[in-house]
Formats: structure tokens, C-alpha cells, sequence
């Protein structure tokens, strides 16, 4: 029996974990107790790495389609089949004509995030499309105005705050995102124990709102309606304190006017939340010791995803509580650490290009993936005819789903790297599997950015591995695209690319000394970051090292061209006037919203028989009057119907989620053909994304509005 001590790399959480081998065969897998920064906590997903390292159907050698069907090859045949098909569409067409998609296991995955940038680079196309925009991006977009750097997202300091709003975020089922937080439901519990207290705002009665004082079921897509109240009312009130950030920010005079017609009582009928609640709520903000507002996906994937994450920072703002212990703060990572004065950058700005189809802007370098189909099936000068896909899933994950999978059968060339033969991978000409989460060395260089307390934390592989790493298979695509061919040097690539790293830090990469591939980058980030550390300090440290709670980093985080907080971007502001045009639209009678599940990772642990064992997950839920109304029965099966699509799925009657608001879970549908997902296939569910409208975005971002789309739902027939 041996046991390492890894970094839980299936969620945000970065959990540390125990995991015992009898030889090569993983026995036990769970919480480390000695862990600095989780404790021992662990959740199912967690506990699951054994059987996710184990599952037959991981593939565990390169796949190439040959009519038709796949067939084994080695790595050999495999790079030289893109080479000889890659390379052509390159040549004739140009890098737009090649589009990559990078998925959510990206952030997850040491070397894809170090390494797949040198990748990306090297193609360089403009169809550059992640999982990012049907998440995140709206947060990027308005940190990125206001702060002056995309990733300057603030985080709520958990762990001292007296008082959190939460919007749109389920932390005790998703463990937490963009908020780096073993445990949650503990740190949850702390804030109540201080005398403090948690106000969650979310459609559903979630087990969040279940733990917390008070829950409010906001009408899905009525957030920034919601937040522009409760600045409005500590505007009307004289209850604005910037504290010790007034010399700081520049436009609360702007926001006080804006903020003028959204009235408690104005914006009550469209969130469905009474004006004295609104009242009341912004009373408890502004009386608060220390606050901080926080939102998740419910508020970024909805209709003004990005102006709802510019409200919530405006609150952390206009309460003082911005960079302030217990109020929302910015983590300062060990590694990697982009927005500090030595990594001074352009200030933030977005379309700088545009998407051909649609006139879509870039933001952060990417073109939403709600016109990925538009830019394949649409001819003419850039047209996508090939595709890599990293760690992504988009057939299951990105909006019209159906439309999707049906472009891809246009494309000339797909390449996909990923571990199954999934819903996305079967449409690839080649895909390459990569080593298991136990078989890589792991550091959360990109979760650390967000961490509610800094901490560092070294895994090294826990057991060796015949595949390639994932880094040595991106130089090697990347030694394709730029004309060295398939076997191209390597090691000089990645001394290249370690000699990039090194002069942004400002270091000889000799430094490094004879380490290679990721530690040699881990270890030029750790030594250019602001704790004077070493891979080799992190390697004596199993359990972590803890680096303390969250600090004030005003005003050495900013970086706007002003170098102030800008409370009112015009690139934000301009879109209010269609939030105003909102208090006077009717609303769907009925709308479709999502929900994690704790057994779920987004669309790609249904493999997994512990994790999927059990009823059948895959359910809408709707409230008992709608569900009266339309003739539903608990237990029946529904026919739900958008603009895009139509599924079928099974009927949970409940009165956790509200009337006119039904909700599916994302990430099922895992019955397409050809696949090698025996235990998915046999717990299929419905693929919600089908419903998903392509055409509804967040118009700012280019996020898709994956929560409040418009539907129909009636009893299946038969
Ligand atoms: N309706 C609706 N849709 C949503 C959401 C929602 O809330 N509602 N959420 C959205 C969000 S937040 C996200 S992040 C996206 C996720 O969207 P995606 O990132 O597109 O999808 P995932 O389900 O995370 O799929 C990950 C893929 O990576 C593969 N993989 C896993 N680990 C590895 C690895 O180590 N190496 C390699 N090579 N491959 C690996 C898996 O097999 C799988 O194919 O979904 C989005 N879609
Ligand atoms: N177990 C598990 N954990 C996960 C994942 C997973 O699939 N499973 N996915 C990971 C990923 S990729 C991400 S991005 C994170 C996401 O992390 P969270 O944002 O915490 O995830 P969700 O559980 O989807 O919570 C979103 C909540 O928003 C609510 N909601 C929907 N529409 C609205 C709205 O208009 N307004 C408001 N206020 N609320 C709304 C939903 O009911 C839901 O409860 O989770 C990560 N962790
Ligand atoms: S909460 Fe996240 S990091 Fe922790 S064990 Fe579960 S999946 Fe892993
Ligand atoms: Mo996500």
C-alpha cells in the first residue's frame, strides 16, 4: 500500500486528497486531513478520481477515423494524419479557416493551460472560441473596464465577511467558482456563527438558500434590476461610503443618475421582489460591518450577464467594502499572478476584432460559441473548416446544441483532444487522449487567482504513465502548425517556451536549473511571484503552504488608463438603456433556467458508475401551479419546446424552484451514436442545450443566455 497527496483537479475548490494504491490499483481515495487550506473535505467527485482513473473507457491510445469508423493508431500515425490534413487547410485557406474550442477541464489541467496558449498563438486564428462564453466572460468584461484587467475579479473574503449577498450561485452543489473554497457549506456556517449573515438570491430554492438567512426566488434575468434597486436606494438614502477607497473612484456621480428610475417600486414587479424587501436588504448592506455581494452563473449566462457583474462590484464599491477585510477582495497567487504593477499591461479593452457572420466582438480574445455553427456552415472568405476541440464538449454544452453537431459534419478536419470518445469527440478525425489526473503533475496556477485565502500547493504524478504528457502533444501540434511538421524538436520548443515565461518574469530561465515541461514553468512563476518561493519549497510542503488571508491590494491592482476605479464604463453603461426598456416588456409567461447537480461535472462524469447510480437525475422540475396548469404529472414525461429545439424529460413536481420558471440540468443527452461511454449511454437524460437560443446573448459579452429562455412545455404524448 503506498498514498499521495494530490490536488483535487475536477473542480474550483482545489481540494487536497489522500489517495491510497494497493500496487497500481487505486483503493481509497479521500479528504487530507493535514491539507492547509481544505482540511479533509471532500466531495463525491472527489472520491471518484479512483474510478475515473480506472474507467475502461478512458481511452488510453490515439483514435483516427477511417471510413467512418475509429480505429487505434499510434502517436506516430496520429500526428502525421494532422499534419497531413491540418496543414492543407492552413495553406489553402488561412489560420481563420481553423477554429479552436478549449473547454472547462482547460483551467483544470497543468499543461493545457500553460501550454495550449503557445498552441493557440501559433494558430492564430480569430475563431477562438472557449467555454468561457456560455460562463464566465461577463465578469472579465466588467472587472476588465472598472479595474483595468480582466482577471482583477474580486472574491468575497468568506472567511471574515459579516454579511453576503449571493446572486446566482450554488456554491454548497458546485463547490464554489470564481471563489477558490474547500468547504463552503463550513464557511457558510463561520459567517452565521460570527453573527453574521447569508442572503441568497436564486430562482430555486437551492441548498445554498436552504442554509441561508433569508432567500429571495428573483425572477430569472432580474439581477440587474435587483442591484440597480439597491443602489438606487443607497443613493436616495445618503448611504453611499466609499471609505478609505474614495481617492480611488471616479463615476459614482454617473452611477447615482443611471441608478435614478430603477426604483424599488419600479423594479418589484419585474424581479417579483417586493420594494420593502428591496429596502430592507439594502438597509442591511449598507449596516453591514463588512459585506460582500457576490454572483455566479445565474447572473452571468442571462440576458445583462455583464451588466449584472458590474452591479454587484458597484455595491462591493459604493458600501466601501471593496479590498477590504471582509468585504470582496483581490487574492495575490504565488504563481502566475498577472495584475500586479510588474505585470503592467495594456489597459482592457474588447473588439478589437469581430466575428465575420454576426459582427460579434472578441473579448479576451475569443468570439462567443454561439456563432461557432454560423462561422462553419457559412461560406465565403474565413469560413471554418477545421477545428480542435480541448477539453471541450460544446455538443453537449454550448447553445443550440442540435445545430452544432450538425455543422461539424461539415468541417473538412476535427481534431479533439480529450480522454472519452464522447458527444464531440465522435465528430473528430483524430482525437488524442491524455494522461489521468493521477499520471500529470497539477498546480491550480488559474484557480489560485481566485482563492478566498492564498494558498500554494505542489502535486506531483502520482503514478507514470506510457501516454504523452498533454504538454509534449501540444508542442508537438504546435511544431504542425507552424510548418516543422510532426516531429518536430520538442525539447527546443519547450525551452522556447519556458524562455518566454522567463523574460516576462524577468528571470534567467537558468534559474530553473534542469527541470523541463510544467515544473520548469511552475517553478520561474513561483520564484517571479510575490512570496519568494520555489517549486522545490512547494515540493517539501505535501500538504500545501499557507500564505495567509486575503490583503488590500488598492491601488497597486488598478490599471485602468485613469488609474482609478471606473464605477461607470461607458462600455457598460451604454447597455442600461435596455435594462430600462425591461420595467416596461411583459415577461415570458414561462421560462427555463439550469441547475448543477453535486454528482455532475458539467457534461463529462456520467462514466462514472458512482457518480451516476441512482435515480435519474435528469429531470425538469417545475412548480406544482405550473405544472397543474399545463397537466403535468410527477413522474410523466414533458415535451419542452424554444425557438431552437425540443427534448423530452421526465417531471419532478416541487415548490423549490418558483412559478413560471422551469429547470433542467445541462450536460446530458448521452445518447448519440458512436460514442465509448458505456455507464453515460445507459443514464442518457436530455441534452437542455438543444433549447438553448444562439441567438439570445448577453449583448455586451456574447455570452449566451443559457438561464430565462423563453419555452413551451406540455405533456409528451404517448
Ligand atoms: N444550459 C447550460 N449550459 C451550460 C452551462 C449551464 O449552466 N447551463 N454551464 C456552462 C459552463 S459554466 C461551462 S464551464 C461549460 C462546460 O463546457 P465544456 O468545457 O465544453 O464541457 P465539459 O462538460 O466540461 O467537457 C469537458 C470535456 O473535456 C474532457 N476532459 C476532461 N478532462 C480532460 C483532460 O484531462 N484532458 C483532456 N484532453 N480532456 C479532458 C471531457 O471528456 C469532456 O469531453 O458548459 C456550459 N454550458
Ligand atoms: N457538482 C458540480 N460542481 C460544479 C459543476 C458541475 O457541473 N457540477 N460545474 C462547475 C462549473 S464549470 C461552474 S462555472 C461552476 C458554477 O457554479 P455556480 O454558479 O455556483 O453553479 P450553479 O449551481 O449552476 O448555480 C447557479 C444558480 O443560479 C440560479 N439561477 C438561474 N438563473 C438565475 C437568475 O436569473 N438569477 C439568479 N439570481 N439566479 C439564477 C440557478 O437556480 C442556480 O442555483 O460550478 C462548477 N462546479
Ligand atoms: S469539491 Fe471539487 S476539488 Fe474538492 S473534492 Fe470535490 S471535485 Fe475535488
Ligand atoms: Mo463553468
Amino acid at each position: 500500500m503506498t498514498t499521495a497527496h494530490v490536488t483535487c483537479p475536477l473542480c474550483e475548490a482545489t481540494c487536497g486528497l489522500e489517495v491510497t494504491f494497493d500496487g497500481d490499483t487505486v483503493t481509497e481515495v479521500r479528504g487530507d486531513a493535514e491539507d492547509v487550506f481544505s482540511h479533509g473535505f471532500i466531495c463525491p467527485k472527489g472520491a471518484s478520481l479512483g474510478a475515473l482513473h480506472h474507467d475502461p473507457d478512458r481511452l488510453r491510445t490515439p483514435l483516427i477515423k477511417r471510413n467512418g469508423e475509429f480505429v487505434e493508431a499510434s502517436w506516430d500515425e496520429a500526428f502525421a494524419e494532422i499534419d497531413a490534413r491540418l496543414r492543407p487547410v492552413l495553406e489553402k485557406h488561412g489560420r481563420d479557416a481553423v477554429a479552436v474550442y478549449a473547454g472547462n477541464p482547460s483551467v483544470h489541467n497543468l499543461a493545457v493551460f500553460l501550454y495550449g496558449r503557445a498552441l493557440y498563438k501559433a494558430i492564430g486564428t480569430k475563431n477562438f472560441y472557449t467555454a468561457g462564453t456560455v460562463d464566465q466572460i461577463p465578469k472579465h468584461f466588467s472587472c476588465g473596464y472598472m479595474f483595468g484587467d480582466p482577471v482583477s475579479i474580486p472574491v468575497p473574503d468568506l472567511d471574515r465577511t459579516r454579511f453576503l449577498l449571493m446572486l446566482g450561485a450554488n456554491p454548497l452543489v458546485s463547490n464554489g467558482s470564481l471563489m477558490t473554497a474547500p468547504d463552503v457549506r463550513g464557511r457558510l456556517r463561520g459567517i452565521r456563527e460570527r453573527g453574521g449573515r447569508v442572503v441568497v438570491v436564486d430562482p430555486r430554492r437551492t441548498r445554498t438558500a436552504e442554509l441561508a438567512d433569508e432567500h429571495y426566488p428573483i425572477r430569472p434575468g432580474a439581477d440587474a434590476l435587483l442591484l440597480f434597486a439597491l443602489v438606487h436606494v443607497l443613493c436616495a438614502q445618503r448611504r453611499v461610503a466609499l471609505g478609505r477607497l474614495a481617492e480611488h473612484v471616479v463615476g459614482v456621480d454617473e452611477v447615482r443618475e443611471l441608478a435614478k428610475p430603477f426604483t424599488p417600486e419600479a423594479v418589484a414587479p419585474r424581479t417579483g421582489i417586493p420594494a420593502y424587501d428591496i429596502r430592507r436588504l439594502a438597509g442591511e448592506l449598507a449596516d453591514a460591518e463588512s459585506a460582500a455581494v457576490y454572483g455566479r452563473i445565474g447572473t452571468t449566462t442571462q440576458s445583462f450577464g455583464t451588466l449584472t457583474s458590474w452591479l454587484v462590484d458597484v455595491l462591493n464599491v459604493l458600501t466601501g467594502n471593496l479590498d477590504r477585510e471582509g468585504g470582496a477582495m483581490f487574492p495575490l497567487a504565488a504563481a502566475g499572478q498577472a495584475n500586479s504593477t510588474r505585470n503592467r499591461r495594456k489597459p482592457f479593452s474588447t473588439g478589437r476584432w469581430r466575428s465575420r457572420v454576426r459582427d460579434l466582438p472578441e473579448v479576451i480574445g475569443e468570439i462567443p460559441v454561439a456563432t461557432l455553427a454560423d462561422e462553419i456552415n457559412t461560406p465565403g472568405e474565413g469560413q471554418v473548416r477545421a477545428l480542435l476541440t480541448v477539453c471541450g464538449n460544446p455538443c453537449l454544452s454550448a447553445p443550440n446544441a442540435g445545430r452544432l453537431a450538425e455543422a461539424l459534419r461539415q468541417l473538412d478536419f476535427m481534431v479533439s483532444l480529450d480522454i472519452y470518445l464522447n458527444e464531440t469527440s465522435r465528430h473528430a478525425d483524430v482525437i488524442l487522449p491524455g494522461p489521468s489526473p493521477l499520471e500529470r503533475p497539477h498546480y491550480p496556477v488559474g484557480l489560485y487567482q481566485f482563492t478566498v485565502h492564498n494558498v500554494a500547493n505542489w502535486t506531483p504524478p502520482a503514478r507514470p504513465t506510457d501516454l504523452p504528457q498533454d504538454w509534449q502533444t501540444l508542442l508537438r501540434l504546435t511544431g504542425i502548425v507552424t510548418g516543422q511538421g510532426p516531429n518536430a524538436d520538442i525539447a527546443a520548443l519547450d525551452a522556447f517556451v519556458a524562455g518566454e515565461v522567463a523574460k516576462g518574469a524577468g528571470l534567467d530561465v537558468s534559474v530553473a536549473g534542469e527541470r523541463t515541461g510544467p515544473e520548469r514553468l511552475v517553478d520561474l512563476l513561483l520564484r517571479a511571484g510575490p512570496y519568494d518561493l520555489t517549486l522545490a519549497d512547494l515540493e517539501a510542503s505535501p500538504h500545501g503552504v499557507d500564505l495567509g488571508p486575503l490583503r488590500p491590494r488598492m491601488p497597486d491592482i488598478l490599471n485602468t488608463a485613469r488609474g482609478k476605479i471606473e464605477l461607470a464604463p461607458e462600455a457598460i453603461t451604454g447597455d442600461v438603456p435596455r435594462l430600462a426598456a425591461e420595467l416596461d416588456t411583459d415577461v415570458s409567461p414561462l421560462v427555463l433556467i439550469g441547475r448543477r447537480q453535486l454528482s455532475s461535472n458539467n457534461s463529462w462524469m456520467h462514466n462514472l458508475e458512482p457518480l451516476v447510480r441512482g435515480t435519474n437525475r435528469c429531470t425538469l422540475h417545475v412548480h406544482p401551479e405550473d405544472a397543474n396548469r399545463i397537466g403535468l404529472a410527477h413522474g410523466g414525461m414533458a415535451t419542452v419546446r424554444s425557438r431552437a429545439g425540443k427534448i423530452e424529460v421526465p417531471v419532478e413536481i416541487t415548490s423549490q424552484i418558483r412559478p413560471g420558471v422551469i429547470s433542467i440540468p445541462h450536460g446530458w443527452g448521452h445518447h448519440a451514436e458512436g460514442t465509448r461511454t458505456a455507464v453515460a449511454t445507459a443514464h442518457a437524460g436530455a441534452n437542455s442545450n438543444v433549447l438553448a437560443d444562439e441567438y439570445l446573448l448577453d449583448e455586451l459579452s456574447g455570452t449566451a443566455v443559457l438561464n430565462g429562455i423563453p419555452i413551451d412545455v406540455e405533456p409528451a404524448s404517448g
